[in-house]
C-alpha cells in the first residue's frame, strides 16, 4: 500500500496537468484546426487548457504566457506568432520551472528557454512547392507571383528560402512580385488584386505561390474576379491543404498543396508527459510530416475526409 501511495503522488498524472496555451489567433482555415485538435488533445487526456486567443499580437502572448505564470500551470504551449522578442517572458517561465513547448513555429532564442518546438520542416514545405512548380512548367518562361506569410515568422521567412533554394538555376522560372498576405484569405485577395492590375491584369503571371492556402483561396477569388482561369492560365501552389483549397482543386481552380498537419498538441502532450514522468529532455525538435496533393490525387476525396481532421 505504501510503495501504491508513493506513486501516486511521485508521477503527475495527465488528469491533474493545467496547461496555458497560447495561440496567435485564428487568422487562417488551419490556425482554427489547430486550436480545435489542441482542445480535443487536452479533452482527451485530462489536461485542464487554459486557453487565449492574442488577436495576432505578440504583447498579447507575453501578456497570456505571464498569466499562467501567475496561475502556476504546470506547462504552456506558444504558438509565437513572428520570432523574435520572447527571451525575456521565457526567462520568468524558465524561473518559475514551467515548461514551455512551441507549437507550428520556431524563435530565435536560446533552446534551454523551451522544452521542444513541434514543427512541419518550413524550409522543406516551401522546396516541395517549388520543386512541384519548375517540373510542372519544364522549360516555359514562367514569372511567378508570392504572397508571404506573417512578417517575421518563421515559416513566411522559411517558406520563402525552400521555394527559392527550389526555383535556383531554372532562369525560366521568376518571382516577379512578393508581398505579405499575413496567412489571411482578405489580404491574399488584396494583395493579389494589386498584382494583377500591376501585371497587364494577369496576362503576365504564369503562377502563384502562396504561403498558405487561405490566401491561395483568397487570390483564386481575385483571379476569377479579373476574368482569367485560376489553375490554367495563373497556376497555384501553396501550404496547409485546408479543405476548402481541395474544393478549388476538385473544381480546377488550384494545382498543388503541401500539407501541414493541424495536430500538433498530440506530440507535445506526449513529449510534455515523457517529460513530467521521467524528468529526461526530449529533442529540442519535434517534426511532422509534409505531403505534396496535386490535382492526381483525388482532391474531393481528400476533401471529405479532411472534415474529420479538426476542419
Ligand atoms: O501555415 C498558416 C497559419 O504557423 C505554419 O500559420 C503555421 C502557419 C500556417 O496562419 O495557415
Amino acid at each position: 500500500a505504501t510503495i501504491l501511495a508513493a506513486c501516486m503522488f511521485t508521477s503527475a498524472s495527465a488528469k491533474d496537468l493545467v496547461v496555458g496555451f497560447s495561440q496567435i489567433g485564428s487568422e487562417s482555415g488551419w490556425r482554427a484546426a489547430e486550436t480545435t485538435v489542441t482542445k480535443q488533445q487536452a479533452e482527451k487526456r485530462g489536461i485542464d487548457l487554459k486557453f487565449a486567443d492574442a488577436q495576432q499580437k505578440q504583447e498579447n502572448q507575453i501578456k497570456a504566457i505571464r498569466s499562467f505564470i501567475a496561475q502556476g500551470v504546470d506547462a504552456i504551449l506558444l504558438a509565437p506568432v513572428v520570432e523574435t522578442g520572447w527571451d525575456s517572458v521565457l526567462k520568468e517561465a524558465k524561473e518559475a520551472k514551467i515548461p514551455v513547448i512551441l507549437l507550428d513555429r520556431t524563435i530565435n532564442a536560446p533552446k534551454d528557454l523551451y522544452l521542444t518546438a513541434v514543427t512541419s520542416d518550413q524550409i522543406h514545405e516551401g522546396k516541395v512547392a517549388g520543386d512541384w512548380l519548375v517540373k510542372t512548367v519544364g522549360d516555359k518562361k514562367c514569372n511567378i507571383v508570392e504572397l508571404q506569410g506573417t512578417t517575421g515568422s518563421s515559416p513566411a521567412i522559411a517558406r520563402k528560402k525552400g521555394f527559392e533554394e527550389a526555383i535556383k538555376g531554372h532562369d525560366n522560372l521568376k518571382i516577379i512580385r512578393s508581398q505579405t498576405g499575413d496567412f489571411t484569405r482578405a489580404k491574399g485577395k488584396e494583395v493579389m488584386e494589386s498584382f494583377l492590375k500591376a501585371e497587364n491584369g494577369g496576362k503576365d503571371i504564369c503562377a502563384l505561390y502562396a504561403h498558405n492556402d487561405d490566401m491561395a483561396v483568397g487570390a483564386i477569388q481575385a483571379i476569377k474576379e479579373a476574368g482569367l482561369k485560376p489553375g490554367k492560365d495563373i497556376l497555384t501552389v501553396s501550404i496547409d491543404s485546408v479543405p476548402d483549397l481541395f474544393k478549388a482543386m476538385a473544381a480546377g481552380e488550384a494545382n498543388a498543396t503541401v500539407e501541414l498537419t493541424p495536430n500538433m498538441a498530440g506530440p507535445a502532450f506526449d513529449a510534455l508527459d515523457a517529460y513530467l514522468k521521467t524528468k529526461k529532455e526530449p529533442p529540442k525538435w519535434i517534426q511532422t510530416e509534409s505531403k505534396l496533393y496535386t490535382q492526381a490525387d483525388d482532391p474531393q476525396k481528400v476533401y471529405e475526409e479532411k472534415k474529420g481532421q479538426g476542419y
